[in-house]
């Protein structure tokens, strides 16, 4: 009696979990997280334009195959000179939408995802994610009012420059150009002082090798419009992204010396890291053609978002990676 009763309980459970992880599968939900994930920052679906058209009611203006290959290919369409595509480039001002490297299934998802939202069972994505606004460090807001402070000095003797000029009056010549040379020699001492002692302690690594600084982990990193894609192996040409394993989640120790390589794929953009604080704790130019190097330190614990720190095109503000240290 208690077996059946058993039996049927797991039955039961079986059922739940298969039928629980079918819904998890399904190729519109998919594409809703992708959307999410991907499409949110341009598009809305019947919350009006952003960057890019507002997609609802696509499924209905275009058919199936032109948006798989908008979706998938953009940048082949239009190199083509598709006329929707064109008149759309036309109203967008030239702004194209990004190839964003989806293989097909990811592509078809989305038009599945975009099908049931016109057929309203399921509401449109979640708008763009929007981030708390960043506390300052103490020692950036430090930095912050020493500039504010620095500034305001210099508007108030502009100020009393400009107001001692309505008035003629006699200059003496002499002790103006004598008033230059202190100033001016006070200025290069300052300079000089300031570099002295701060230059040696730039944290560019001198040309060693990896081992001999004690390096514990390289990490590469290629930069491409819109994403950053990391890997323990070198990614040097465009042809490495499929080949060499990609890297989805990164971990460092506390602690661990870390030599990234950074480098690009098409244009610039900038390796900015910032602590789990957003505080900016090192950065590198990633540059086609270059691989750069920044060995780092990172001893607290914590999540580091990778943001571009340079405008790269329209999708810049997507540029969004992150590494952790556990
Ligand atoms: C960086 C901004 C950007 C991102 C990200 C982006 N798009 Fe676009 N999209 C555009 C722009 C701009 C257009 C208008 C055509 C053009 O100028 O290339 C467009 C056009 C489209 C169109 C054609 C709309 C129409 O009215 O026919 C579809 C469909 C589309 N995008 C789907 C997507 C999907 C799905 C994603 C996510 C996988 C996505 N887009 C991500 C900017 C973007
Ligand atoms: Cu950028």
């Amino acid at each position: 009696m208690l077996t059946r009763q058993l039996n049927w309980f797991f039955g039961i459970l079986a059922c739940l979990v298969l039928a629980g992880a079918a819904s998890a599968q399904t190729p519109a939900e998919q594409g809703r997280a992708l959307f999410e994930q991907m499409c949110v920052a341009c598009h809305s679906v019947g919350g009006g334009d952003r960057v890019g058209p507002d997609l609802a009611g696509v499924t209905q203006r275009r058919d199936d195959a032109w948006l798989k290959r908008m979706i998938g290919e953009p940048d082949a369409l239009i190199a083509e000179g598709d006329p929707v595509v064109t008149k759309l480039v036309e109203r967008y001002k030239g702004l194209v939408m990004p190839r964003l490297g989806l293989e097909a299934g990811q592509v078809e998802a989305l038009v599945a995802h975009l099908h049931e939202v016109a057929a309203g069972t399921v509401a449109s994505a979640a708008p763009a994610v929007v981030y708390a606004r960043p506390e300052m460090m103490p020692s950036q807001a430090r930095v912050w009012h020493v500039f504010l402070l620095i500034s305001a000095v210099i508007v108030v003797v502009f100020a009393g420059v400009a107001l001692s000029t309505a008035r003629p009056r006699e200059v003496s010549v002499a002790r103006a150009y004598g008033l230059r040379k202190v100033l001016f020699l006070s200025a290069m001492v300052a300079a000089i002082g300031v570099l002295a002692t701060t230059l040696p302690r730039t944290p560019y690594a001198a040309d060693v090798s990896a081992a001999a600084a004690g390096v514990d982990r390289i990490i590469y990193v290629a930069a491409r419009q819109f994403e950053f894609i990391w890997s323990d192996e070198p990614i040097v040409r465009a042809e490495d992204v499929g080949r060499v394993p990609r890297l989805h989640q990164v971990a460092i120790a506390p602690g661990a010396t870390v030599e990234f390589r950074v480098t690009s794929l098409d244009v610039t953009h900038g390796f900015g890291l910032y602590g789990p604080q957003r505080q900016i704790v090192a950065q590198t130019q990633a540059m086609p053609g270059y691989v750069n190097r920044l060995r780092v330190r990172l001893d607290a614990p914590g999540e580091y978002p990778v943001l571009c720190l340079e405008y790269c095109a329209a999708g810049h503000h997507r540029m969004r990676s992150s590494l952790t240290v556990r």
